[in-house]
């Protein structure tokens, strides 16, 4: 073998052996785009949820726990509750809740697959906190796209209070550590990551069913069966907000409390989460 023939061999194998790696390269780079995209996929459709059993719970409040509240937080008016009442049984079938409210990070996932424009003072470096500054039918179609909906006024209300009527996701007492409320007690000024309070779980374990971001509900701002209170907000006008946030007092905070909004307010005291028939 000539030294020529020799040197164009090995040019031949390192030819080969280039295009090769440039394969493999290629092969290895469209895997774990494709692993990235499947754990995107299923870490948005595999929200952690709870599932609250079908069966009744007291919704709403007596006239004792509004009398209760008037005293607790010095309110002037008994006006302010009646919205609230009267407590009632409801019953629901079974259904599966998200555990925490909807971060900033879901909603970045959102928007990558779907190329909405992201709303006001959205800042994906605050992965872990909740979104906040989306209307109505912005939260209902982020639960559309997750194969989810949004939760009734009924739903939310068993899944932050249990059975038993208590008047907080904890139990009975205004504890101002167990939810990110109005001031810096709890040590958050706005809004803070799910699940900072531990000790405010519901009875089935949701997160910030109190405070940290108002959340969206179905329903509109209605009159209860048997309320007897005359209220010009009532009709197809607000849908109901639940839960109070970095925002409110510990009285907004109650679960039972009725806030409301219209469907296009963006607010970043608002946020939502989302829930699914079982
Ligand atoms: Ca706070
Ligand atoms: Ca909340």
């Amino acid at each position: 073998m000539t030294g020529e023939a020799a040197q164009q061999r090995r040019d031949d194998a390192g030819f080969v052996m280039k295009n090769i790696l440039v394969a493999v390269r290629f092969f290895l780079h469209a895997f774990l785009f494709l692993v990235a995209g499947v754990f995107g996929i299923l870490k948005v459709a595999a929200a952690e949820t709870i599932l609250i059993p079908a069966g009744p719970f007291i919704m709403g409040s007596s006239e004792a726990d509004i009398q209760w509240a008037v005293r607790q937080f010095h309110s002037e008016s008994f006006d302010w509750y009646r919205d609230e009442t009267p407590a009632r049984t409801v019953t629901l079938p079974a259904f599966r809740i998200d555990k925490y409210e909807v971060t900033v990070g879901d909603y970045s996932s959102y928007l990558a697959a779907t190329g909405e424009s992201p709303p006001r003072e959205f800042n994906p470096r605050h992965a872990d906190r909740p979104v906040a500054n989306v209307t109505w039918r912005r939260a209902k179609d982020f639960c559309r796209w997750a194969k989810q909906r949004l939760p009734t006024e009924a739903e939310w209300e068993k899944a932050a209070r249990g059975t038993d009527a208590r008047r907080y996701p904890w139990g009975n007492e205004p504890d101002a550590l167990n939810a990110n409320v109005r001031g810096m007690g709890d040590s958050y000024r706005n809004t803070s990551a799910g699940g900072k309070f531990p000790e405010g779980a519901s009875p089935y374990g949701l997160m910030d069913m109190s405070g940290n971001v108002w959340e969206w509900t179905a329903d509109w701002y209605q009159p209860y069966a048997g309320n007897e209170y005359d209220n010009d907000f009532y009709g197809e006008k607000f849908k109901v907000i639940k839960g109070g946030s970095w925002y409110s007092n510990l009285d907004l905070a109650r679960p039972a409390v009725r806030g409301k909004a219209l469907p296009d307010q963006q607010k970043n005291y608002i946020g939502f989460r989302c829930v699914a028939s079982k």
